[in-house]
């Protein structure tokens, strides 16, 4: 079928620009991956971790980390030429909780970061989500010296849905970011075209 003479003309594509927020407890290395991805210089809230706070802020694991989010992480990554993520990276302490509802405004979905050694802390965000119907994919980011668990034992152990992905990752990596941002894109966009469950189920 023939639209006329605005078919001939190939114009610049405006892209798609979707919004994913990146969650997950204490030191499990949202800012990294967010970091790790980035094509603009990312915008760090970071702040040094102080002795006052050392009884709240739990370094297990992350001995080398001095520093935590005290608002958010913002990175941009174009996936394909017609789709642009905006990456939101959560505070992951509690005491930031407030800022959560503001940040998770226009979400289209939302990455869950977990590290092995510490699965409970990632609780909070996977209850967060689940609670608010926003799509998510857990990532586990694999720390050298983390005991590596099968992806059906992670999910048994958040006692995820079946359809939440699960996958493995390096937050450092930029393909294996990437990689975890399509993985939560699909999902979302899965999860947006599949019928709706009735209210009340
Ligand atoms: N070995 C290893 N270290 C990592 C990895 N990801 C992050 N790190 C380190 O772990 C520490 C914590 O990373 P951050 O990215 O600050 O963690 P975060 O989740 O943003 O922390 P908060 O914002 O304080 O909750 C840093 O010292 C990182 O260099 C990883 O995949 N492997
Ligand atoms: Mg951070």
């Amino acid at each position: 079928m023939a639209f006329g003479r605005s078919s001939r003309k190939k114009r610049p594509v405006e892209p798609v620009t979707l919004k994913i927020l990146v969650a997950g407890g204490f030191g499990v290395g949202k800012t990294t991956l967010v970091g790790a991805v980035s094509e603009i210089r990312p915008l760090r809230t970071e702040e040094r971790l102080s002795e006052a706070g050392r009884p709240v802020d739990d370094v297990a694991g992350v001995e080398g980390k001095n520093t935590t989010t005290v608002a958010m992480d913002f990175g941009r990554i174009t996936l394909r030429e017609d789709l642009v993520l905006y990456l939101f990276g959560t505070p992951g302490q509690d005491r930031f909780w407030f800022l959560w509802d503001e940040l998770a405004q226009g979400a289209l979905g939302a990455v869950v970061l977990a590290d092995t050694r510490r699965l409970e802390d990632c609780f909070a965000a996977v209850d967060y989500f689940e609670r608010r119907a926003i799509p998510f994919t857990v990532a586990v980011n694999l720390f050298e010296g983390a005991a590596r668990f099968p992806v059906e034992t992670v999910r048994a152990a958040l006692d995820l849905d079946p359809g939440v992905p699960v996958l493995m990752c390096d937050a450092r990596d930029r393909a294996s970011v990437r990689d975890v941002l399509v993985a939560v894109v699909e999902h979302a966009l899965a999860r947006a075209d599949a019928p709706r469950e009735p209210v009340g189920t």
